[in-house]
């Protein structure tokens, strides 16, 4: 297979609802669409995650966008690709820029998956030899709140859409007490903590707090690159520490599980430059009996399929943040709605990443430019 076209679309999505983490309090979710054509005349699709700002990467939009046009899809062009992995190879002589990376490579998995009339879930599946599922347990994550009042208000809400895991952004020392305060009140609820960074090794004795809680886990206390930090951390504090933002290879998962930085990881395919990566991985983590699960990034359609079916595989059992679609966005890109049952997501049946886009949205694209013609 060659690609011979490819088209990007930036788009904003509009969040139902204000989201404030320890990064940034958002509104809107820009993305940016990729379509890339292949010569047998088929569309795959994938979606560039990162944010405006360069606070949770370093990767924006606007430069994200720059390295694909510039430099990805001139080694694209280049390329016979018998199997979607040689897109990471075809890749390899650029350092880092994973989210532009993981944008093309999803669409040119989308585009295998298609041409073998199977859905990305099943040909996940057998790349990594690993069984996938049709009912992909999920969770929610939930935007950071000063207030007790506020945050019973929020858990209520979500438990009664019916999620059994709740992840709640904290920012600081006094939203973990909140929390501590408010717990005994859910006790059927499976909680977790996303600090996003907020903590120091200072903040230990204070994060002991949590141990009384019982949370399954606790996202990213320290900075980006704290690998020995989070090691020194998990050994003063009986609660599950997870990696997120200081996980972007395979390498990185090797070197927290070596050094003991945590006991889970926080999987974002486009944070670790794509599906075969990803896949590396799970594999890794199955076979160190490291917790592994999907997470999430306010994904417009395209993305948060490409998660479900990244999901499917069986050692994910613990709920990812993929939530149902009538939590995101005012109106999303996809014409699927993907409805929580029993806490489960299920997967679709469609081939490829099995959702179609708006018709708006497919007029909008036809519209661009070639860009793989310059
Ligand atoms: O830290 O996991 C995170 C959203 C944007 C950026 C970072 C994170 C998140 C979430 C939301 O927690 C998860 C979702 O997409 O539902
Ligand atoms: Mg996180």
């Amino acid at each position: 297979m060659k690609i011979s076209t490819a088209k990007i679309l930036p788009y904003n999505l509009k969040l139902k609802k204000s989201f404030r983490s320890a990064h940034e309090t958002i509104n809107l979710r820009p993305v940016t669409i990729i379509a890339l054509g292949s010569d047998d005349g088929a569309w795959g699709y994938g979606e560039l995650e990162a944010f405006t700002q360069p606070n949770y990467t370093s990767e924006t939009q606007a430069t994200a966008r720059l390295i694909i046009c510039e430099h990805l899809l001139p080694l694209l062009k280049k390329q016979e690709l018998c199997a979607p992995e040689d897109v990471t190879r075809a890749f390899i002589s650029v350092q880092g820029n994973q989210m532009a990376k993981a944008a093309l490579e999803t669409a040119v998995w989308d585009l295998f998956a298609k041409r073998e009339q199977k859905s990305l879930a099943q040909l996940l599946a057998e790349h990594s030899h690993l069984p996938s599922r049709q009912c992909i347990p999920v969770g929610i994550s939930l935007g950071a709140q000063t207030q007790p009042k506020k945050m019973i208000a929020a858990i209520t809400q979500a438990a009664a859409m019916g999620y059994k895991r709740i992840k709640l952004k904290v920012t600081s020392i006094s939203e973990v007490k909140s929390f501590c305060s408010i717990r005994r009140y859910f006790p059927e609820l499976k909680f977790m903590l996303d600090a996003n960074s907020s903590f120091s090794l200072q903040n230990t004795t204070q994060l002991r707090k949590l141990e009384e809680a019982d949370i399954v886990m606790l996202e990213q206390p320290l900075a980006v690159t704290d690998f020995v930090e989070h090691a020194v951390l998990q050994k003063q504090l009986h609660v599950p520490l997870c990696l997120d933002e200081n996980i972007f290879s395979l390498n990185d998962v090797r070197t927290a599980y070596q050094l003991g930085s945590a006991q889970a990881i926080n999987l974002k395919l486009s944070r670790v430059g794509g599906l075969a990566n990803a896949l590396k991985i799970i594999r890794y983590c199955k076979a160190h009996h490291l917790l592994v699960w999907c997470g999430g990034m306010f994904e417009g359609g395209i993305g948060r399929a490409t998660n479900l079916a990244l999901a499917s595989l069986s050692p994910l059992t613990f709920p990812g943040d993929i939530s149902a679609s009538d939590r995101y966005y005012q109106t999303d890109i996809i014409t699927e709605d993907f409805h929580l049952k029993n806490g489960t997501l299920s997967l679709p049946h469609a081939s490829g990443i099995g959702v179609t886009l708006k018709e708006s949205i497919r007029q909008q694209l036809s519209k661009q430019p070639n860009i793989l013609k310059r």
